[in-house]
This record gives structure tokens, sequence and C-alpha cells, in this order.
């Protein structure tokens, strides 16, 4: 049965304060430009992150977007309402962010030279990242136990659906040099190289100062105190922060903390059978 909290669309579950009839339509005629910017993500696989990175690094380090413009205005999401009032007040190179399947972008995307920066995190991790965010965000549906969250993510029923039709669509897509691939770790791990990787992909040549100072104000830590990043701005209505904070812990391999053995095995056993004969690899072990 749907939940009342979500809407239908295509086939994914939507929560509708977000998303309506309207949005998704809009997002379907959206008139992609050649110099667009797409992050793409499942949800929880660093989304935010990339609202405070792409802007400074398609500027040069110019620090103004993410002291004056509040995230989700920032580099709005394809597929939501605040788009539509947005759209024309984005100067070009657009940044976006979308949690669009590769089959729900719209016609102009294909036609165009659009760049997309795809982005994959750890499914563990995210699934985790995600039954915290459940507890907080009033829109979304209570999570259950972690048990039955898991159950539902590795079913699909979790907005956007499962993890692994969206990574398979985007792995499969052929964009050629128009996508590159980059993971929550790899940023995790070493931020200063992901952002020389993303400025070589955009061809933005950042100088290694405009490097280390993107890096310094898009540090885990920088996004936890800037208001226009910390969903502070946000009425309690919507997010109840003192359950579990939108930048709970920035770290990978949190999951250890949460699966046991009979839950790992599950997750293990379902993703793997459905990433079987793919002919991409991923950049973690399941197991
Ligand atoms: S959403 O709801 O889809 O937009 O969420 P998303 O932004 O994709 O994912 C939220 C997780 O990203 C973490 N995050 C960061 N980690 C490290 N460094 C920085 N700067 C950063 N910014 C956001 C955020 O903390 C969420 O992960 P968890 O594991 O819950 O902490």
């Amino acid at each position: 049965m749907l939940s009342p909290e979500y809407i239908q669309y295509r086939g994914l579950l939507l929560p509708p304060m977000a998303h309506n009839a309207e949005s998704l339509e809009y997002a379907q005629n959206f008139s992609v430009e050649d110099t667009d910017v797409f992050v793409v993500t499942y949800p929880k696989s660093g989304t935010i992150w990339m609202q405070e990175i792409l802007p400074l690094v398609l500027n040069g380090g110019d620090l103004t977007p993410i002291q004056t413009i509040a995230n989700w205005d920032r580099v709005p999401w394809l597929e939501e309402k605040r788009l539509a009032e947005l759209a024309d007040k984005l100067t070009s190179p657009r940044a976006l962010v979308t949690h669009f399947p590769y089959s729900l972008m719209p016609p102009s995307f294909h036609s165009s030279k659009a760049k997309v920066i795809y982005v994959m995190r750890n499914p563990k991790d995210i699934l985790v990242s995600s039954y915290y965010f459940h507890q907080m965000a009033t829109f979304l549906e209570d999570p259950g136990t972690f048990d039955e969250f898991l159950e539902k993510f590795l079913e699909g029923r979790v907005m956007f659906g499962k993890w692994t039709d969206h990574v398979k669509s985007w792995k499969r897509a052929e964009l050629g040099d128009r996508i590159m691939f980059i993971t929550y770790e790899e940023m995790v791990q070493d931020l200063p190289a992901a952002l020389r990787r993303m400025s070589d992909f955009l061809c933005c040549n950042l100088s290694d100062d405009a490097i280390q100072k993107i890096a310094k104000h898009c540090s885990f830590n920088s996004m936890k105190a800037n208001r226009m990043s910390n969903f502070s701005l946000v009425p309690k209505e919507y997010m109840e922060s003192d359950k579990s904070p939108f930048l709970r812990k920035g770290i990978s391999g949190d999951w250890k903390n949460h699966f046991n053995a009979e839950q790992l095995a599950r997750f293990t056993s379902v993703l793997s059978k459905e990433l079987e004969g793919e002919s991409f690899s991923l950049p973690w072990s399941l197991d």
C-alpha cells in the first residue's frame, strides 16, 4: 500500500513536500543548456556536500554563494517545486542536483552537452544515514526499527526506489566524457584530490590555492557551522534536528556500528544478486 506520506511518479515514491505533478512536469520540460552541470545522487550519497562544492569549483573559489544563499536555492533540485521559482535567477554555468534515475532525465538533457557528476556512496552507509534522516524529517515516513527500514530499503519502498536500480541506470548510461563518477569515500579521504578531479572534468583549471580554499570551506565542520548549509534555517516542523542533525557524522563506515551479522548477510546477498552480470564493479566490497 502506498504510504500517505508519498506520491508515486513513474514507479518511484517521492515526498510531496518537495515534489508535485507540476514540479515533475516542469522537470520534464526543463530546457537543459550545454553549460549546465548536474550532480546526480541517490539520496544520502553526498548531495548537499556537492551543493557546497560545485558553485565554488565553477567560480574559482569565490565564497559568496555559500555565504549568502541557502544550499537548496544555490544548487536546486531538478525535480523539486523550488526550481520553477529559481530557474530564471540561475546564471551560467548553472549547477543543479537531481535524484532522478537516468530514465527520468528530461529530453533536453539527452540532446545537450550538459555534464554530470555522479556521486556514489557505500549503500550500507546510505542506509544508516537515511535511517536517521527518516527519524528527523517529519515529511518522511517513520522508518520503524533498523531491521524494518533495511527491508524497505532492499525492496525499494523508500524515496527514489532501489539503490541498485539508480546506480545501474547511470552506470549503463552511454554519456562518454559527459559523465564523471566519484565516490563519497574518495571525497572523505582526500577532498583536495577529489576537487582536482572535478576541476579537470569541468575544465575549470583551479589553482592549488583555490583547491585548498574550497576544501577548507567545504569540510564537514565548516558546513556544520554555516547556517546557509546546515539546515538550521528550516523550521522545526519539517526537520527535528535535535533527533538527528542533517549533517550527522560525515564519515564512511558508520554501518559497522549498526548492522548485525544477519543483516549484513541479507543485505549482501540481495545486492549481489541484483548486480550480478553487470559490466561495472563497485569500488567497495559489499560484505
Ligand atoms: S539528501 O537528503 O539526499 O540531500 O542527503 P545527502 O546530502 O545526499 O547526504 C547526507 C549525508 O552527507 C553527509 N555530508 C558530509 N559528509 C562529509 N563531509 C561533508 N562536508 C558533508 N556534507 C554532508 C551528511 O553528514 C550525511 O551523511 P551522514 O552519514 O548521515 O552523516
